[in-house]
This record gives structure tokens, sequence and C-alpha cells, in this order.
């Protein structure tokens, strides 16, 4: 079973509020569906969240209550709106996928939910989301791949970014790191992206994949722009970078 994560950056375009990326999210999930594999997928929120999160501060916890409760209902909204559809994209090419949705939380239900999912031979597809876990937060589709890649047995996990993997300088682009063991990732200090993104672009990302590689899953960070990568990926073969798991 393969985790793949198409992100935000990927399926939307971030300049623009809620603007879909139609034409590659399609082909992506084309690539899906021909590579053969099993798959878990999660997405991320690109300009259907992000911004509507950074306006009612979700990030900050409950910091202007009456104000921030039409920010929930809107951020609930719009990244359901970009779940659906990501789900038409998914569903054209011929993936029985079923959407799980975080909101308004995260317990032993919503693993319980993919695994009955999964025994049926449906694609759960999840995605990040504002949750109520007491206060007002920002759950990312990082954090749910390493829900996924610690509860179900997974050979692989595949971010997909529009970048062409991970960089120990995003500014040199002589400096890509093609493969690495995640000790080796733990040398790189990545300064952050955060720009109009909550939860704070590629720093956060690394956070996770090297969680996901110390639980003893192999992850690999692809371009999702250039047109086979991900197939590839599925299939084993990375042209970006692959952070070795933890033996
Ligand atoms: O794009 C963020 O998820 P991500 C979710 O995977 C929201 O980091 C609502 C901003």
């Amino acid at each position: 079973m393969i985790v793949i994560k198409l992100g935000g950056s990927v399926i939307t375009d971030k300049e623009k509020d809620s603007h879909f990326n139609k034409r590659i999210t399609y082909r992506l999930a084309e690539e899906i569906a021909s590579a053969g594999k099993k798959a878990l997928i999660v997405h991320g929120a690109g300009s259907f969240g992000h911004p509507q999160a950074k306006r009612y501060r979700l990030n900050e916890g409950f910091v202007d209550k009456k104000r921030q409760v039409e920010g929930i209902s809107l951020t609930h909204f719009s990244v359901r709106v970009l779940n659906l559809k990501v789900m038409e994209a998914l569903r054209h090419a011929g993936i029985p996928a079923v959407s799980i949705p975080p909101f308004p939380f995260i317990d032993e239900s919503f693993i319980e939910k993919a695994k009955v999912a999964v025994k049926d031979g449906l694609v759960p597809v999840t995605f990040g989301d504002v949750v109520l876990d007491g206060n007002v937060s920002i759950i990312s589709g990082d954090i749910l791949m390493e829900i996924f890649a610690r509860e179900f047995e997974v050979e692989r996990a595949i971010f997909v970014t529009n970048v062409d993997g991970i960089y120990e300088d995003p500014e040199r682009k002589d400096s890509l790191i093609k493969e690495c063991t995640v000790k080796e990732l733990e040398k790189v200090f990545f300064k952050g992206n955060a720009g109009a993104d909550v939860t704070s672009g590629m720093a956060g990302k690394v956070k996770s994949i090297k969680e996901i590689a110390y639980s003893g899953v192999e992850v690999d960070v692809i371009n999702g722009r250039k047109p086979g990568r991900l197939k590839d990926a599925i299939n084993g073969i990375v042209a970006g970078t692959r952070v070795r798991k933890n033996e």
C-alpha cells in the first residue's frame, strides 16, 4: 500500500483564492490509477483553505470566537469544495475513492473508518482541514500522512509538490537532495517558506517526512507538475528526493 499526498501547491493555484488546477489534478489521478497499486490519498488545502484560515487566525486557537465561527464554517466549506473536485478527478480516472474528512476532530474512529473502506476495496481520501480539539486548530495533510503511515502497512509515502524535491538551500538549484537517510536530513536546516501558508510550508513537511521515515516507511518527494513522475514514484522509481526509512 502507498500513501500519497497531493500537495495544495500542485492541485490549486496558491496565488488566486479558491483556484483549482483541474488539468494537473486529472493527470495525477490518471497516474495513480494506471500505476495500479493500492493507495491511501491525502490532499492539501492550497488556496481553498490557507487564505481563509489565515484571515480568521484559525491556526492561533480561539482569539476572537464570535468572528472565528464564521471562519471555521468558511474554511471547512472551502476545503470540502476542493475535496469534491479532487474526488471527481479520482473517480473520473476510475479510482473507487471515498471521502473521510477530519472535521470536527481526529480520533480512533477516523482510522477505523479508513480501515473499513480499505477492507472493502475502496480508496480513502482525506485532507487538511480545520478541527475543533477543545480549541480551534488546523490539521495539515502532512500530519494526516503521518497518521496513515503509522496505522497502515505502508510500503512508501509520496509527497507530490510543486518543486523537484527537498533542497538544502531552496535558492540553489544544484542543492537538490536526491537520496538521504533520515539522520542526514536532521542535519539540514530549513528556513521554512511560510508565506500564505498556515502550516509552515516545506519546513512543516520535512518534520512530517522525518516522522514517517523514523516509523520505518520510505518517503519520496516529487514534482507533480512534471508528467509521469508520480506514476514512476508509485512504481518505485523516484526522480526527486528519496528519504530512506530508518532501519
Ligand atoms: O495544505 C492545511 O492543510 P495542508 C489545511 O495540507 C487548511 O497544510 C485548512 C489550511
